[in-house]
This record gives C-alpha cells, structure tokens and sequence, in this order.
C-alpha cells in the first residue's frame, strides 16, 4: 500500500518527508497551499480535522501530528535504527528530545504569524516579535548544548529525534541569526550534509512561506 504524505514547502511536514527519506522508505507525496483554501475543504479535513499539515496516509489509515507520525514510524518500522524503543537506555531522552521539537516549534509559529502571516502592520506586536526571538534562542541554546557535547543529540548517534529538532533548527535560522549559537552552527551543517536531508529538500516544492533568509526583530523604541 502506497504511503502518501500530505505536505506544505517548508512547513512542519517537512519533517515527515525528510524522515521518510532517512528511512529509505518509498512514498508519494501530495502538495497542498496555504493561500489557495484547499485545506479548508471536505477532502483535506477528512484527512487532518484541524486542517493543518502533515498528514499521512500509512498502513490503511490516516495519521496526523508530526511527533505521533514519527512515533508511528518508529514502531511499525524500529529496524531502522532511529528508534529507541522502550527498556533502551536513551528511551527518556529520545523521548524528551522528540517532544522538545513541538516547544521549538511553538516560537517559530508565533513568529511566524507576526512576521509573515499577519500582513498588516498594525496587526503585528513587535514586542511579540523581539520576546518569541529571543525565547526561541534560549530553547536552541538547550540544542547547543547537547550537540557540543556529541554530534547527534543522542550520544549513541543520529535518530527520528534529529530530524524532528533539526527541522525546527533550520526554520530557527530566519529568526536567530548564526554566530551566536556555535554548537547548533556546526549541527546545522552536519544535518545540511546528509544526503536524506537533501533528496527531502529538493521534493519540499517552492518556497511558501518564508521567502527571507532572516526576519530581523524590531528596533526597540528609541533606538
Ligand atoms: N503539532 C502539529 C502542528 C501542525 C501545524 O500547526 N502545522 C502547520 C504548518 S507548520 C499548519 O498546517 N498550519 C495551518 C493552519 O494553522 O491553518 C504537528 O507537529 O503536526
């Protein structure tokens, strides 16, 4: 039975097709928009009620959440090697680490609505702005940390828990600049060289949501 990833460019999806990707396993992938109203329809939400993406059709079901999809894979597929299945001696941080990524993931939201989804100035907080970056620079300082120590954030080397944190590290760079976190620099480059990073990269499709390289935080007043 065909696996079929239901994927926005750039968006949280990207996790899930940059993980099918490291597992080798053969998919297809159905591109959706945010800006044409498609995901508000019938069809997409009898895949993903809150209508968001991913959203993966597996083993004769529909599975939306990219942490739960990630678990899922990891079950029905542990041979893979980017498991740490329970009674494994990394099991609570792999867990942690996997769950870490919804807290990254929550600041780049919000500054990704105040940056690019809220269009107008007015609707915008640049105290929401310059808060949420630097938030999200203290959640990435937690990466450094761990990736200064060894490569991967598991010291036994690369899981899905890489792909799930790495994903909210590259979308981490339009809002926080490189220079200040040099542990989360080199991993950065190191998840940039795999080659299941780049086959995903080239099927992700065209930019749709950020178009910038980097967001800059408002000036404060006065300045
Ligand atoms: N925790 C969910 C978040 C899913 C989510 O919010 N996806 C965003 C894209 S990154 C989305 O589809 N947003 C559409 C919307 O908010 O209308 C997951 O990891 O799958």
């Amino acid at each position: 039975m065909t696996i079929r990833l239901h994927h926005v460019a750039q968006a949280r999806s990207f996790r899930i097709l940059w993980l099918l990707e490291e597992m080798g396993l053969e998919y297809v992938i159905r591109h959706w928009s945010f800006f044409d109203k498609s995901m508000r329809s019938d069809e997409f939400r009898a895949l993903s009620p809150a209508a968001r993406v991913p959203a993966l059709e597996i083993d004769g079901r529909v599975l939306f959440e990219s942490g739960a999809i990630t678990e899922y894979l990891m079950e029905t597929r542990p041979h893979l090697g980017l498991f740490r299945p329970p009674g494994d001696a990394e099991r609570a941080d792999w867990l942690q680490w996997l769950h870490f990524a919804e807290t990254i993931g929550q600041h780049i939201a919000n500054l990704t609505q105040h940056h690019i989804v809220l269009r107008e100035p007015w609707m915008r907080s640049p105290t929401v702005m310059r808060l949420e970056a630097r938030r999200l620079e203290k959640v990435l300082e937690v990466v450094d940390r761990a990736v200064s120590d060894h490569e991967w954030l598991l010291p036994s080397g690369f899981t899905a828990v890489d792909v799930a944190v790495g994903y909210g590290v590259m979308i981490a760079r339009r809002f926080v600049p490189a220079g200040l976190l040099h542990g989360v620099d080199a991993y950065r480059e190191r998840l940039i060289a795999r080659p299941a990073f780049q086959r995903a990269q080239a099927a992700d499709g065209e930019a749709q949501i950020y178009t910038r390289d980097f967001y800059p935080p408002p000036e404060e007043e006065g300045q």
